[in-house]
């Protein structure tokens, strides 16, 4: 019964990369020169890497293999052939074109299916996909199920669709609802999945009101792992069919399952959409048997699809995700549950409740957790969620997390312990921890580049020096 096995790694190491530790004076500096924003830290100066699990998985030897024998040609490369037959093996889509990354793939697909106006329904925001929706005129709208939205709630498929607000939307814009976008699993919700089920019934009412359902495959393998241990007990590479087969098409970041540095591709069913995208790949990407990747790219992700099917992978790779999170919630710290498919979700609010959402205490908190350990992670809340583009507001999401994205195959169960440690020292000096203020922030996914500086003290009776001084982080 795999539920039972060892999460233990179905593989051994063959090659290290030394990481380099620093002195906390040092992180100090380096966290304030990077304006209190993890993204703008050198990777050098980074202990245990908890950013993303975007392109920083450890690619296996055949992957490697693969790259030696990557065809460079620019146009008709074998490369591109295997590729295409691996979406088509594995995923079962008919048209494959290759793109740089996932959002190569979200600006295209978008370009082809929304009009200004347009209203897309789908299971929570995510930051690129969004994007690329109001840059072609069109606006998203969540209609994820509330649980999604609690931390502590423990629905066991937090990604599903809220059916009855799917249908309102449907029912109230007809003829401008061009698709509906599904992720599996949902990153912003803490890598939560959906359920075949809840698929299921949100293809038929595409069907019924004759729009498409467009799937975020981007960690479907991962989801694959949720639907085997929590609702049929079937292998991945099946269920993953499945669920790709009740979806007209798909974009993929294949920088996180299929277990590639880089690389991406849309994949659709319907032969005008392919033109379409095959006609607009070659203005923004490259020709369409590349897509902005080299032949060993296309060759490293046509392996690493393969290998991201298999029960024995995912089973680890999830297990050591979900080692690490059961440990900080044995300690009591508050994190998103269940735990999901790619990584733990601090709770920010909960961890810093002295911190208004105004503060970004998310961001607050992935400071202090690098000044504390090295170890890098990233903010999922105020800063990410950015400004309506008409208003120019603030989005405040229910949701203000901090992420400890795992990437795959790279680190081991003592990375995953220091990394805990790290969190419980932080959590226990949490009260010392205040809030920051933009100094700069981008038009365009700010998070990225945004700076900030920490917002003075309030102190019950504070002498005018100190009543300036920042808050120390920790
Ligand atoms: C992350 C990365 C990328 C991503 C994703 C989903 C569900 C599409 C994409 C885009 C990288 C990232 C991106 C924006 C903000 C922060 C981090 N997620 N769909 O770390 O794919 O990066 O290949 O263009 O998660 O979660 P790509």
């Amino acid at each position: 019964m795999p539920t039972k096995r060892s999460w233990a790694e179905p593989y051994k190491i063959k090659m290290v990369e030394p990481v380099r530790m620093t002195t906390r004076e040092y992180r100090e500096r380096a966290i304030e020169e990077a304006g209190y924003n993890t993204f703008l830290l050198r990777s050098d100066d980074v202990y245990i890497d908890l950013l993303t699990d975007s392109g920083t998985n450890a690619m296996s030897d055949r992957q490697w293999a693969g790259m030696m024998l990557g065809d460079e040609a620019y146009a008709g490369s074998r490369s591109f052939y295997h590729l295409e037959a691996a979406v088509q093996r594995v995923y079962g889509y008919k048209y494959v074109i290759p793109t740089h990354q996932g959002r190569g793939a979200e600006h295209i697909i978008s370009k082809i299916l929304i009009q200004p106006g347009d209203v897309m329904p789908g299971n929570m925001y995510f930051t690129t996909t969004r994007l690329h929706q109001e840059l072609a005129g069109g606006r998203f709208v969540d209609v994820i199920i509330p649980e999604a939205h609690e931390p502590a709630n423990e629905h066991p498929f937090k990604g599903n669709v809220d059916l009855q607000k799917l249908e309102d939307v449907l029912r109230k814009n007809p003829k401008h609802v061009p698709y509906v976008s599904m992720a599996a699993t949902v990153n912003m919700a803490g890598g939560q999945p959906i359920s075949i089920e809840n698929l299921r019934a949100v293809r038929d009412l595409t069907r019924r009101y004759n729009v498409l359902l467009i799937l975020d495959a981007t960690r479907v393998a991962e989801n694959a792992y949720f639907n085997q241990q929590r609702e049929c007990d079937r292998p991945i590479a099946a269920i993953v069919r499945e669920i790709c087969s009740l979806t007209d098409g798909c974009t993929m970041s294949a920088k996180k399952d299929p277990l590639a540095n880089i690389g991406g591709f849309l994949a659709v069913n319907d032969q005008d959409i392919a033109e379409k995208a095959r006609n607009m790949v070659v203005i923004y990407e490259g020709l369409h048997t590349y897509g902005g990747m080299s032949g060993r790219d296309m060759e490293a992700v046509a392996v690493g699809i393969d290998e991201s099917v298999q029960d024995d992978h995912m089973h680890a790779r999830v297990g050591q995700v979900h080692y690490l999170g059961e440990k900080l919630h044995g300690w009591g710290i508050p994190i998103v549950l269940p735990v999901g498919g790619h990584g733990v979700f601090l709770d920010a609010r909960a961890f810093l409740p002295h911190v208004p959402q105004e503060q970004y205490p998310a961001q607050s908190l992935a400071a202090a957790i690098y000044t504390d350990s090295g170890v890098r992670t990233m903010e999922r809340g105020i800063v990410s969620a950015g400004r309506d583009p008409e208003t120019g507001e603030e989005h405040k999401p229910r949701l203000e997390l901090v992420r400890l994205a795992i990437p795959r195959r790279v680190y081991t169960q003592a990375h995953m312990d220091v990394t805990a440690d790290s969190i419980l020292s932080v959590y226990e000096g949490r009260e010392r921890i205040g809030g920051l203020r933009i100094t700069y922030e981008p038009k365009y996914l700010r998070f990225f580049q945004a700076r900030l500086t920490p917002v003075p003290v309030e102190l019950k009776h504070p002498s005018k020096e100190e009543q300036l001084a920042p808050v120390r982080l920790i």
